[in-house]
């Protein structure tokens, strides 16, 4: 059974993606799973492509240093052409009416001038990533459900007008995992595209700086809460009472995350300093996505009246 997740390489890889993601893919994920770094996805807003590249290939080895077997990871746009051509025929199966419907979209355009079309077009990406794998489970967050749904509505709508081509996928939502806040502005998710960075613990920040970010936590309630929580979830124990030891609480967890980073962090500069490797992985992965994807697309293709 086929599970897919990605990454987008829209910024550096925090410690939220990693307690919240990454951690679990490397620890139950199997070989056959597909895990992802969505470059295309990427492009739905503005971006600057050296940016982009050097990102995508950072998640990369990250993912590869946190454990996730190399086997299962692969980069988006190096099944471009596949992902392209499926794209194509699904646009076609969907309706506008039914892109337009997507609360993503609404929220995501809403006051700006000015959207990329791709904004509006990429859950029929997203479902093109889903049905070229053959992928049987989507594990999603509330907020992308809607985009898993659409992805069934296609499969069935494509395997109903033309014949059986795709395995229709189930959405799955996990047990709530941990979702890690700002440490500046705890009422914010961390995100990788925080205007500021002071309250965002990237994997590859140094481990001083690292400390100076965890000391530098809001103390309010709900600071105080995500930081029991990153605890929590770094020793994977019950955190002791800390009430009235804020220092203490902060120095717990600066050390916590430094010791769970480290590993990953030292694993992933070996990889970016051995270019060699880190590419020889990325085009098996890409291989193997694209092996296990050709017989789906050319049925697609063949069952809509092309090629
Ligand atoms: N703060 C978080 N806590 C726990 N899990 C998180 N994830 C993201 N932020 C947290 C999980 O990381 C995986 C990959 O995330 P994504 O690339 O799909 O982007 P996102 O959810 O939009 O995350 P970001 O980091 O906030 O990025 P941008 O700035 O691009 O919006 C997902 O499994 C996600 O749940």
């Amino acid at each position: 059974m086929i599970r897919l997740s990605a990454i987008t390489p829209s910024g550096q890889v925090h410690l939220g993606n990693y307690l919240g993601a990454l951690r679990t893919w490397a620890r139950e994920g199997t070989e056959e799973d597909v895990y992802f770094i969505s470059d295309l996805h990427a492009m739905t807003s503005s971006h600057n492509p050296q940016r982009l590249r050097s990102m995508t290939r950072e998640q990369l080895a990250v993912l590869i240093a946190s454990g996730i077997s190399p086997a299962s990871v692969c980069v988006q746009s190096d099944l471009i052409r596949e992902l392209g051509a499926l794209n194509w025929v699904l646009e076609c199966t969907c309706t506008y009416g039914e892109a337009a419907r997507m609360i993503q979209f609404k929220e995501k355009s809403l006051g700006r001038d000015s959207v990329r079309l791709s904004l509006l077009t990429y859950p029929v990406l997203m479902a093109a990533d889903i049905l070229l794998q053959g992928t049987a489970e989507v594990p999603v967050g509330e907020d992308q459900l809607q985009h898993v749904e659409l992805a069934r509505a296609l499969a069935r709508r494509f395997n109903n007008a033309y014949g059986e081509a795709f395995l229709v996928p189930n959405a799955v939502v996990p047990k709530v995992g941990a979702r890690i806040k700002d440490l500046s502005d705890p009422a914010r998710k961390m995100d990788k595209s925080a205007r500021s960075s002071t309250g965002v613990v990237f994997v590859l920040d140094e481990p001083d700086l690292v400390r100076r970010k965890v000391r530098r936590a809001v103390s309010s309630t709900e600071g105080i809460a995500n930081l029991t929580e990153i605890l929590a979830s770094c020793t994977g124990e019950e955190p002791e009472d800390f009430t009235g030891r804020f220092a203490d609480l902060k120095n717990a967890v600066a050390e916590a995350v430094v010791d769970q980073l480290r590993p990953v962090r030292e694993r992933t500069l070996e990889l970016l300093a051995d270019p060699a490797e880190l590419e020889r992985v990325r085009s098996a992965g890409a291989d193997r996505a694209r092996e296990r994807a050709q017989h789906r697309l050319n049925a697609a293709l063949r069952l809509s009246g092309l090629s």
